[in-house]
């Protein structure tokens, strides 16, 4: 089986976003892939959060990928600082780096600008951080959004590099666009993505949202004045987004979804949206409930995930620190 690759950030409970874009489709991919799935708590520190609550929010972030079905016994699932591999990676990797193309890289100017009082060395760092990650595991696919398809090809050149300039090591990692997976805006300014960190609560819908709860922040969700359900991402965000949400929950087309709702207003259009979503999210709430219950098993498949994730890594790593030339310990 060819092996696949992602992460999530602890950064907050997973969004409806995160859920749909990404989650939903690792569940799926299980079945035909060899699946490892991390908890990217170190990518988390480019922000600052604090520390009991960086805590709190990996271990909910670990039960929360278990509650939407990553099956342990299928996949491995880790805490990305469990496995110490991927500092001293990130520490070659950064050696491997050009100052000069992660300097062109989207995400950080993005973020710097949304943090101007924290523009970190790991902010600019992330991406050789994130191709050690890759790498590691020798990775055949990685999931990718379409904000960090310039990540992944960074991750190929610096592997290319490495492997011209020490000897073949990395194999190079491919992207890999799930088909059932949507990009999500946020209801409150559809222009702009649903992210976890958003601080407006009613912009987002988080996977542990209560039924009452979707269906208010559906409901005040922001649309347009044209009282017609119709996709048209450019004249009509609002309303598109929500679309894009039913499709992926229902599967339906938005031809189909359009002809649902002829001649009736947004009320109703919104109410079977969040009543979609509501459906959908419960069952995850009520596993996550029962999972952070129990500490005992979290702990220990953590323990688990962590043994075999260094187990699989340090193998590329040994690889890697003898041809760069670091005397190996006897
Ligand atoms: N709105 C979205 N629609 C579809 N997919 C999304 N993803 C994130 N937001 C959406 C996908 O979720 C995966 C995990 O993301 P991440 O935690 O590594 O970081 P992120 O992309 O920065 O996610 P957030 O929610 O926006 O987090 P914060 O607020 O901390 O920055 C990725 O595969 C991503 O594509």
């Amino acid at each position: 089986k060819k092996i696949i690759l992602s992460g999530i950030q602890p950064t907050g409970v997973f969004t409806l976003g995160n859920y749909l874009g990404a989650v939903r489709s690792w569940k799926q991919m299980q079945e035909d892939y060899n699946c490892y799935y991390f908890i990217a708590d170190l990518h988390s520190m480019t922000i600052h959060i604090d520390p009991q609550k960086r805590r709190q929010q990996t271990r909910e972030a670990f039960a929360l990928l278990l509650a939407c079905g990553i099956d342990p016994e299928k996949s491995l699932v880790f805490v990305q600082s469990h496995n110490k591999c991927h500092a001293e990676m990130g520490w070659i990797m950064d050696c491997c780096s050009q100052f000069g193309e992660l300097s062109r890289m989207t995400q950080f100017k993005d973020k710097s600008a949304k943090h101007p009082d924290n523009i970190n060395a790991g902010l600019f760092t992330y991406p050789a951080l994130m191709a050690g990650d890759i790498l590691l595991y020798q990775a055949d696919y990685v999931p990718v959004g379409a904000d960090q398809t310039q990540h992944l090809e960074f991750t190929r050149d610096v592997a290319t590099r490495f492997n011209h300039t020490y000897g073949e090591v990395f194999k190079l990692p491919e992207g890999y666009f799930p088909k059932a997976g949507a990009r999500v805006m946020s209801l409150q300014d559809p222009t702009s993505k649903m992210s976890k960190s958003d601080t407006n609560p009613k912009a987002t819908i988080s996977i542990l949202d209560d039924e009452k709860t979707i269906l208010k922040k559906f409901k005040s969700a922001v649309t347009d004045s044209e009282a017609c359900v119709r996709f048209d991402p450019e004249a009509k965000p609002g309303v598109s987004n929500l679309m894009t949400i039913y499709s992926a929950i229902t599967g339906k087309t938005m031809e189909e979804i359009e002809a649902e709702f002829a001649g009736k207003g947004y009320g109703d259009f919104k109410a079977a949206v969040g009543q979609s979503v509501a459906d959908e999210l419960r069952p995850i709430r009520e596993n996550f409930a029962r999972l952070m219950e129990d500490r005992a098993y979290l702990e220990e498949e953590m323990r688990k995930g962590a043994e075999r994730a260094t187990y699989i890594a340090n193998k590329t790593l040994t690889k890697v620190k003898k041809r760069v030339g670091l005397l190996l310990e006897k």
